[in-house]
């Protein structure tokens, strides 16, 4: 057991802080070798904390790796006997009920490796606070709870430093000796440290503005490195649309005066909502389209948004401690997939957040790290930043908005802001004020948040032709988890079609009487409370088709046995088009499955064949949706499905299938290319991201089946390419072909073209490590040491390690164990420079328990080989523990 075995932190534990502060004033001076951060702070007794009323409690305050300079109590130096410090607390016995504590440390940004707290990225400092970073700058009662007023007086040498920025409205700024200079900033909205934020550095700034609904002027600001002056204009933009859904959607309008935006090459995130000044990954932000393909613009400008809905959703309304992270991360991330949906598809966006879902998220529910959307224990918060808090946080929200209707929501989100506005508060405020607008018992609803793991329905189906009734039974069970047994059936909105033998949307009459009075809907939402329920629906002249859980109504496992047949009837006729893609995918995953093992002689069904023929062939249909529709199941999802996976043979069946698949469309493959070839100019929206993703899907499958005219398609693409979804197309389809000069050649011209620009050359090595060619082994670890891998910085860990793990899944799952010891290996290394990172990078081995013996067993060998490294980081030492407890 070693030594620095981290405690766990129970929710049952919370206690209200004994002390609150009221004003933090910070004063920072940035140096080569340091910053020195004087922080003068006012304290006071919290009225709400009973213990601390009646006896005075000690004050304590949160650091880490400071250097305490000086300790002033009311202007009076503390006495060493009247104070303590550990590693991570300083506490002062005896305080008085009202006081002002002055306190200065020391710090070095410049070997801040962590990225946690105040840091260098390049030539610029920059801070990363929350969870629990702002300890790392300077002593303070570093929970959410405590909400300060913050003013923020940054130093720095003029010259190399320019641009000085925090919170809130600059207040002042003037010159200093020896050619430093200062601004001073002031924040006049409470706000936990988490929030607090400070950016120096040269940068450019690029201005724009936006007025609200209420007619104020807002300045926006977004500051980059010089070299990367026309990549802002798309993010810029997106915040406008964010900014003037969130006044339609929500009635929120933005509060202060300056909105800012900073991008920053070394991250360990995507992007963070400090109040004020939001502090960007670049790799979230900066786009032009000769740098970014149309996945990354959809990215930037969901994340763009969703760090500007913080706003509210977040900040202006907090969390009272990091149990309640869902209560901002899963209604922010809900808020963003709405206002992507309405930007663009909302059918694509629900198919491409249920692929997360469904492939990522039901994993970790499954997995040794399983907990539920408000945890009731962890060890290190930043293990919790997961697919659970925020997608499937997301999801509850969703079934509450599906429950209420979007009225009834509205006036819950409302009510919400109102109630809370300024506030630190739990998820069961959040679902209390939905009830209180709405009149809804969510009772049992609330255990969405309590339970972890993924429900399954069980349903089944008969048809009584005599008396023209349908019955549907539907059955849920909620698996055991980590720590939970024995649970309680949840509230699931379960929305259903019934389909006639034309295709035709029938009337769902759940009795005679609605069945004669003619109003019966043709979708229902129905809502299942108990383990099992059946369900008639009336006047059915023949047995419909059922499209089941439409929309994707709840974050569930599905299980019943379709019929190919019916399949392919849905995937042609159902209204609802996650159905439709959905139908597709359980056919090709059907297929697959059936493919896995199987000897030379059986081949693939020719109605999938059939079935994807017209989806290639007919443009008439959605071909938004029609690109989606044509992205096999990944193997990731395939072995997701599967106990005792062997991903080898998936993958093999997979490629099989998808082989087959090219070859016997070979020619509406190339006309399918030929139609979507765009002649104007590079447009970004839906239609022509469809295209392009039509043709690039195209192309890969023809260079899949080393086709010559794909071959010279694509060379033409290349070379042709006026924006990078089409030079990244054809650079992923010959780095996926037989063609290995070609596939050199492009990778050599390729780096050459963009080796000045970080976040290409990120794309660039993340296509070579997740490709089953191009990522074997050795490749990778020439793909380490090339020159322009970084090992500070976490886009190239994750571009190269987390892509070679987490999508090269038939060279990570080699037979051999390589895989498995090479990333024990890296993240090993990594754990003593960045431990948050190495923490999430070793995510694939933790799931060990779903492989077949001779891979689960190579990768607890790894697992272990972690575990007993010596100094393992407390981050580590959680996943690692948890996933090999019994
Ligand atoms: N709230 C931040 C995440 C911070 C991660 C800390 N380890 C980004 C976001 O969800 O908006
Ligand atoms: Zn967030």
């Amino acid at each position: 057991m070693p030594s620095n075995q981290p405690q766990t932190i129970y929710l049952s534990d919370y206690k209200v802080p004994a002390y609150l502060v009221d004003t933090a004033d910070l004063r920072f001076e940035l140096f080569e070798d340091g910053a020195r951060v004087h922080s003068t702070l006012a304290f006071r007794r919290n009225p709400d904390c009973q213990e601390n009323q009646e006896t005075g409690a000690p004050l304590q305050l949160h650091g880490d790796s400071l250097k305490l300079e000086s300790l002033v109590l009311n202007g009076e130096a503390v006495a060493p006997s009247n104070y303590n410090v550990s590693d991570e607390l300083l506490t002062v016995n005896q305080v008085p009920q009202h006081f002002t504590l002055q306190v200065v440390t020391w710090i070095e940004p410049q070997n801040n490796t962590r990225l946690e707290g105040l840091y260098k990225s390049a030539a610029m400092f920059c801070t990363q606070c929350e969870a629990e970073g702002f300890r790392c700058i300077t002593y303070f009662p570093d929970r959410p709870d405590v909400m300060a007023r913050f003013s923020t007086r940054i130093e720095a040498d003029k010259t190399a430093y320019p641009v000085l920025l925090s919170n809130g409205n600059p207040v002042e700024q003037g010159d200093l000796s020896d050619g430093r200079h200062f601004v001073t900033w002031e924040d006049p909205f409470p706000k936990p440290a988490y929030l607090f934020a400070l950016v120096a550095g040269d940068l450019l700034e690029k201005q724009d503005s936006f007025t609200t609904m209420s007619g104020r002027k807002v300045d926006l600001r977004m500051y980059v490195e010089p070299r990367n002056s026309e990549k802002c204009e798309y993010a810029l933009d997106s915040l406008k649309r964010a900014m003037a859904w969130d006044e339609q959607t929500y009635g929120r309008e933005y509060d202060l005066d300056i909105f800012m935006i900073v991008a920053v090459d070394d991250f360990n995130m995507g992007a963070m909502e400090n109040k004020g000044l939001n502090i960007f990954n670049s790799s979230c932000v900066l786009a032009s389209q000769e740098t970014a393909t149309d996945m990354a613009f959809e990215r930037i400008e969901s994340i763009v948004a969703h760090e500007y809905f913080h706003n509210w959703s977040g900040n202006r309304v907090t969390c009272r401690d990091w149990f309640q992270l869902s209560l901002k991360e899963g209604f922010t991330v809900f808020r963003d997939t709405q206002f992507s949906g309405d930007m663009g598809s909302a059918t694509v966006k629900r198919i491409e957040s249920a692929t997360v879902l469904r492939t990522a998220q039901f994993a970790e529910d499954a997995g040794p790290m399983a907990h539920s959307v408000r945890p009731a224990s962890y060890m290190e918060i930043t293990n919790f930043y997961t697919l659970t808090i925020y997608v499937k946080g997301a999801e509850v929200v969703r079934m509450i908005h599906t429950l209420l209707g979007p009225d009834l929501f509205r006036k819950g989100s409302d009510l919400y802001f109102e109630r809370h506005d300024g506030q630190a508060v739990t998820t069961d405020d959040f679902v209390k004020a939905m009830e209180d607008a709405s009149g809804r018992d969510l009772g049992q609803f609330r255990l969405w948040y309590e339970q972890a793991g993924t429900p399954q329905l069980a349903i089944s189906d008969e048809y009584d032709e005599s008396a023209g009734v349908y019955h549907l039974h539907v059955k849920q069970t909620l698996p055991d988890t980590p720590g939970q047994t024995d649970k309680q059936p949840q509230h699931i909105p379960f929305a259903l079609g019934l389909l006639g033998s034309r295709g035709e949307a029938l009337a769902l009459a759940l009795s005679a009487d609605e069945l004669a009075s003619g109003d019966a809907p043709q979708e229902r939402v129905l809502e299942l409370t108990e383990a099992s329920h059946s369900f008639e629906f009336h006047g059915l002249s023949e047995r419909p088709v059922s499209s089941l859980l439409r929309h994707f109504s709840a974050p569930v496992r599905v299980s019943y046995s379709w019929t190919r047949e019916q399949l392919l009837f849905l995937m042609n006729h159902d209204s609802d088009g996650f159905n439709r893609w959905d139908a597709g995918q359980r056919l090709a995953i059907d297929v697959i499955q059936q493919m896995i093992g199987a000897p030379k002689d059986v081949t693939v069904d020719a109605r999938l064949v059939g079935a994807f023929r017209h989806l290639i062939s007919d443009a008439d249909l959605d071909q938004a949706l029609v690109a989606k529709m044509l992205v096999l199941p990944t193997v990731a999802y395939l072995a997701e499905l599967t106990d005792g996976a062997d991903v080898p043979a998936i993958h093999r069946a997979r490629r099989r299938v998808l082989k087959h698949l090219a070859i016997a469309l070979r020619d509406e493959l190339v006309a399918c290319y030929r139609r979507n070839i765009d002649s104007g100019p590079y447009q970004l929206g839906p239609e022509a991201v469809a295209r392009r993703s039509l043709r690039n899907t195209a192309l890969a499958w023809l260079l899949l089946i080393n086709d010559e005219e794909g071959r010279s398609l694509g060379l033409g693409q290349y070379r042709d390419a006026d924006n990078m979804t089409d030079r990244m197309g054809a650079l992923k389809a010959f780095v996926n072909s037989g063609y290995d000069d070609d596939r050199a050649a492009t990778l050599n011209d390729f780096y050459q073209t963009f080796q000045h620009d970080p976040q290409v050359v990120e794309q660039w090595f993340s296509v070579q490590a997740a490709s089953r060619r191009t990522g074997q082994l050795s490749h990778i670890h020439a793909l380490l040491e090339h020159p322009a891998f970084d090992w500070k910085n976490p886009n190239k860990i994750r571009a190269v390690i987390g892509a070679f793990a987490g999508q090269n899944l038939v060279n990570f799952h080699n037979p051999d164990g390589s895989g498995y010891q090479f990333l024990a290996d890296q993240v090993c290394k990594l754990d003593d420079s960045n431990p948050q990172i190495a923490a999430r990078l070793v995510s694939p081995l933790t799931r060990w328990r779903k492989f077949a013996p001779e891979y689960s067993q190579q990768m607890q060998a790894a697992l272990m080989q972690i575990r007993d490294k010596e100094n393992l980081s407390g981050d580590l030492y959680e996943v690692v523990y948890k996933s090999l407890a019994d």
